[in-house]
């Protein structure tokens, strides 16, 4: 047995002690954990769903990103109602560590709080943040072989958005197809296929996410 093994082991169970915290501080909030490849279109669908949300729910947004505070101008323009950036300096996900020292300035009413990943298809699956639902959201560039390529967050996952759909005749990538690639891999996904910048599909989108309740054993 490498020591590799055991010190992702030790990392691993160190991270869930403290997602069980974040569990219990947040019990009346739903909280919902965005992951893709860098650029599908997380920020842009949350600025969208911000836009479309925040006269009915307050949304806080936690931003996850190697460097800069982009996102959270982004989200905070678009009407978020508590932002804020966690850069992690190179590391490739977020943890349950990094989300606890982010919540200090968090308001008690917010009606929903969203956490977008750090851009990557692998490691975010891996770390538990305290999350109730996690969203992996596709884009119809990334091609056809990407969930079963990458089938850990498809596993992981309680939804697909699949996003970019606007463009699948420039790329050749049907989103039917698609949708059939990340079904095959998980069969229980709930499948939602948008534009984010045409608006597509962000009805239903919007319609689903404001109706999660907190999960019965949460
Ligand atoms: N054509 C098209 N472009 C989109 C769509 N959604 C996002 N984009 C564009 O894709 C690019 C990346 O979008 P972002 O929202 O920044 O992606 P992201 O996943 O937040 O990126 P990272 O945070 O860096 O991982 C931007 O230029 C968006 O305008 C879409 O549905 N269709
Ligand atoms: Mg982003």
């Amino acid at each position: 047995m490498s020591k590799t093994i055991r010190i992702e082991k030790r990392i691993l169970e160190k991270n869930d002690v403290v997602a069980a915290r974040l569990r219990q501080r947040f019990a009346d909030i739903v909280v919902v954990n965005i992951m893709s490849s860098p650029g599908a279109g997380k920020t842009t669908l949350l600025e969208e769903t911000v836009k479309r949300l925040s006269g009915k729910t307050t949304i806080g947004v936690i931003e996850g990103d190697i460097a800069t505070d982009y996102d959270a101008q982004r989200v905070e323009s678009a009407g978020a109602g508590w932002v804020v950036q966690i850069n992690t300096g190179g590391v490739c996900h977020l943890d349950a560590g990094m989300v606890e020292q982010a919540l200090d300035s968090m308001p008690e009413k917010l009606g929903l709080l969203v956490i977008e990943n750090v851009g990557n298809l692998v490691c975010p699956s891996g770390f538990d943040l305290g999350d109730d639902y996690k969203v992996v959201l596709a884009s119809v560039t990334e091609g056809l072989d990407k969930p079963k390529k990458y089938p850990g967050m498809y596993r992981k996952s309680h939804a697909m958005v699949l996003n970019k759909i606007d463009l699948s005749p420039h790329v050749n990538v049907s989103p039917a197809a698609f949708v059939k690639e990340a079904l095959d891999v998980n069969p229980a996904l709930t499948v939602f296929q948008t534009s984010a910048t045409a608006g597509t599909g962000l009805d239903e989108w919007c319609g689903w996410l404001s109706a999660l309740k907190k999960p019965a054993n949460a």
